[in-house]
C-alpha cells in the first residue's frame, strides 16, 4: 500500500478510537449521576462471561436492582440465560463489529430509565483482541480466560490484562483434566499487570463466587 494510503488508515483509526474515548467519559458521567457500579466483562468466546454473570445474577439480584446489557454477533441467547436469574437485561447485536463500543452503551443510556438500577454489567462479544481499543466508560473492566483455553492464553493477549482491573481464570472445576498450572496463568497476568486482581472461579461448582462478588464492592 503506498505510504499516504497507509497513513490515511491510521489516522482514521486514531480518530475512532479518540471518539470512543470521549463517549465513554460521558457514559461514566451518566453512569455516576445515577450512582451505579459498572463493569465491563471481555474475555475469550467460551471462557464463561454469561454462566459467571447467571452466578452473580442469582446471588445479588434480590438485594440489587441489576442491569446486564449482553453483546454478541447475533443473537440473544445470553440475555435469555441471564434474565431467568431476577435481573433485567438489554442485547445489543453487533453484526460484523467485534467488540461493544461506547456508542452502543450511549445508544442504552439514552433510550432507558438509568434510575432503576444500582449495577450494569456489560458482556463483551467474546474476543480476547478487539475490544482492547474500545473501554465503554465503565468503572472496572474484568477479563475472564479459562483454564481450557491452554497454559499460555494470558500470555498471547497481553494487552486485555494490562487495562483490566480484575483478572478471573475460570472452570477450575475442570483442574483434574486440563493440563495447566493454575500458579503459571496467574503468574503471567501478574507479570503483565502488577495491579491486577486476580480471582479464580468455576461457574458452575460456584466456587469463589463470593469472592469475586465482594471485589466487585457493589
Ligand atoms: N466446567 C465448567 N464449565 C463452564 C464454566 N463456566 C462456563 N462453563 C461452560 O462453558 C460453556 C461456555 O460458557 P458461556 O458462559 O456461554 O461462555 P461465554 O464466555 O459467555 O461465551 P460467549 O458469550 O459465546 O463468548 C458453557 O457450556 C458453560 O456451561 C465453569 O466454570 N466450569
Ligand atoms: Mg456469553
Amino acid at each position: 500500500m503506498p505510504e499516504e494510503g497507509l497513513s490515511k488508515i491510521i489516522e482514521l483509526n486514531e480518530d475512532l478510537i479518540e471518539n470512543n474515548e470521549r463517549l465513554a467519559a460521558k457514559n461514566k458521567k451518566d453512569f455516576s449521576k445515577y450512582n451505579i457500579r459498572s463493569f465491563d466483562i471481555v474475555g475469550a468466546i467460551g471462557a464463561g462471561k454469561t454462566a459467571l454473570l447467571e452466578s452473580i445474577s442469582e446471588m445479588i439480584s434480590k438485594e440489587k436492582r441489576v442491569l446486564v446489557i449482553n453483546g454478541d454477533v447475533a443473537t440473544r441467547i445470553d440475555a435469555d440465560r441471564i434474565e431467568k436469574h431476577g435481573v433485567k437485561t438489554i442485547q445489543i447485536n453487533t453484526g460484523r463489529e467485534c467488540a461493544l463500543n461506547s456508542y452502543h452503551i450511549s445508544q442504552v443510556i439514552k433510550n432507558h430509565d438509568l434510575s432503576n438500577y444500582d449495577v450494569v454489567f456489560i458482556e463483551n462479544v467474546g474476543n480476547l483482541i478487539c475490544p482492547s481499543d474500545f473501554i465503554l466508560g465503565t468503572n472496572k473492566r474484568i477479563v475472564v480466560v479459562s483454564i481450557t483455553e491452554g497454559p499460555w492464553v494470558i500470555r498471547k493477549h497481553p494487552l486485555l490484562f494490562k487495562f483490566s482491573d480484575i483478572a478471573i481464570i475460570n472452570k477450575i472445576d475442570l483442574i483434574d483434566v486440563i493440563d495447566v498450572k493454575v500458579e503459571e496463568m496467574i503468574n503471567d497476568a501478574k507479570e503483565i499487570n502488577p495491579n491486577i486482581k486476580i480471582i479464580t472461579t468455576s461457574a458452575i461448582t460456584g466456587e469463589n463466587i463470593p469472592n469475586l462478588i465482594q471485589s466487585l464492592e457493589i
